[in-house]
């Protein structure tokens, strides 16, 4: 049987999971959590209450969170592309870059959208502020990883660039990646280049509407 994803196109956390199943050329069904399926967010919140997604739907049982999926995915259904490296010490590294995509690029951008979305008088433009100064940083960082590197962790793709193509697709939207991180912005380039992200950018093209901060005219 095969897996079920639930997820949205436009929803970040959903491209990570996306690009590794396109990567390998996975065969799923895909329930998309929109008004054309509104049992699908009823049973999203039957396997998961805290209703965040993608949740995948493996030989009946639930797999949650984006990385886990991703993890779960190389194991039980492998493909060409090693997501996950064999070699344990270059496992932990593509886990690292996981986590940082997630928790220093992913989380500091979503905190300027979702500011977006609160009534105007409950903003917060303090905590925009810091969220801001936070993604400079990361890309600082992430600028002097990059130097040398076709992919998050060299020449192989991996776990950590399916992470870091919905995350820098966004944050580059919501607080542009500046002139001076070159590095970084070659790297979201050859992400935006690759074909698994090419057909994620395309799915989530009719929704860019949506975008709170208004989407850029490019990408
Ligand atoms: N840590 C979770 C984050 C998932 C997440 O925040 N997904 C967003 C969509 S990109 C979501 O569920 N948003 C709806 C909500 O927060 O209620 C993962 O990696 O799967």
């Amino acid at each position: 049987m095969k897996p079920v994803l639930y997820a949205h196109p436009f929803a970040s956390y959903c491209w990570k999971v996306l690009v590794a199943l396109y990567e390998n050329h996975t065969s799923f069904t895909y329930r998309s959590l929109g008004p054309e399926d509104p049992q699908a967010a009823i049973e999203l919140e039957a396997l998961w209450p805290l209703k965040k997604f993608p949740v995948l739907v493996d030989a009946g049982q639930p797999v949650l969170e984006s990385s886990v999926i991703v993890e779960h995915l190389a194991l039980r259904h492998p493909g060409p592309e090693q997501l996950i490296p064999a070699d344990p010490e270059a496992a932990l590294e593509v886990r690292f870059l996981d986590r940082y995509f997630d928790n220093y690029i992913m989380t500091p951008m979503q905190k300027i959208v979702t500011n977006q979305l609160r009534p105007e008088d409950k903003r917060d433009p303090y905590g925009v502020e810091e969220a801001r100064a936070a993604l400079d940083t990361a890309y600082r960082w992430l600028d002097g990883v990059m130097v040398g590197r076709t992919w998050a962790v060299g020449e192989n793709f991996t776990l950590a660039d399916c992470s870091a193509a919905p995350s820098l697709f966004y944050a580059d939207w919501a607080h542009p990646i500046a002139e001076r991180f070159p590095q970084v912005r070659g790297y979201r380039s050859r992400l935006l280049a690759r074909p698994s992200v090419v057909r994620v950018v395309d799915e989530a093209r009719p929704f860019r509407q949506f975008f709170p901060l208004g989407a850029p005219d490019r990408d």
